[in-house]
């Protein structure tokens, strides 16, 4: 079975699956092993790793470190078609549809598509929505695009309609890394309600209230980063975990 499908499948038993980013960024070097341990005790459902921008040359080892110790799958997030690697079961293959920046539309899709067909990678196609989280993330500097309003809710239903229609299995509802400001709950719930595929929900979620909170509105993924870096402790994970999974 897949492992998109064996995600799936878990929502049988619970209202939503936990994720947990890891930046596979020279900062995390040294602390790999500790944050790979405490997601692994934590009931988290899989681990994605990818960043923005990697400052080194050493991804390739950082995720295959990660693979070695992580007891649940491994998703690539890439932040482009450099972030590949066989050392993962699976990717992200993530569209940037809230832009109108061609490179992140489909350019490094065509770079990375033999890539990712010689890797042998299974992939999850991903709508990736960008939308402003109150201050400006690296994605939205990375990619040269503007972020979705947040008030403005039939934009964000348009494009994530658009995204299933497209044939994507995921749509990612992302307010970037740290945002101040989380993907507000009641655009989670107008977006699920139009839309059948699972919604991803990351970006500026800290607290096991305020993962439920996203599940409640309809969130069928919920994505945790910073965090991990700032309080990785196991009793947080296990807490995030729990929230995720019972709403
Ligand atoms: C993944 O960007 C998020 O979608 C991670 O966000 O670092 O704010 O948890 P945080």
């Amino acid at each position: 079975m897949s492992i998109y499908q064996s995600l799936i499948e878990r929502l049988i038993e619970q209202r939503a699956n936990y994720l947990v980013l890891i930046d596979p960024d020279r900062k995390n070097d040294g602390l790999l092993e500790k944050l790979v341990t405490n997601v692994n005790a934590s009931g988290a459902d899989a681990l994605l790793v990818g960043g923005s921008l990697i400052m080194d040359g050493s991804f390739d080892e950082r995720v295959a470190k990660i693979k070695a110790m992580s007891q649940v799958p491994v998703i690539l997030f890439p932040g482009s078609s450099n972030q590949l690697t066989r050392q993962a079961d699976a990717v992200l293959f993530m569209s940037l549809l809230s832009g109108r920046n061609p490179q992140y539309l489909i350019g490094e899709q065509v770079q990375a598509a033999p890539v990712v067909k010689h890797l042998g990678l299974e992939v999850i196609p991903t709508g990736y929505l960008l939308m402003a989280g109150g201050s400006p993330t690296a994605v939205e500097f990375m990619s040269s695009t503007q972020p979705l309003p947040m008030n403005k809710p039939d934009i964000v239903i348009a494009h994530a309609l658009a995204a299933q229609y497209l044939g994507m299995s995921l749509v990612y509802l992302e307010a970037g890394s740290g945002a101040r400001q989380a993907v507000p709950d009641d655009i989670i719930s107008k977006v699920t309600k139009v839309v059948d595929v699972p919604v991803v929900v990351g970006g500026g979620i800290r607290t096991p209230e305020g993962a439920a909170a996203k599940v409640r509105a309809g969130a069928q993924f919920v994505v945790t980063g910073t965090i991990l870096e700032e309080d990785g402790s196991p009793a947080t994970l296990r807490a995030l975990a729990d929230a995720v999974h019972q709403g």
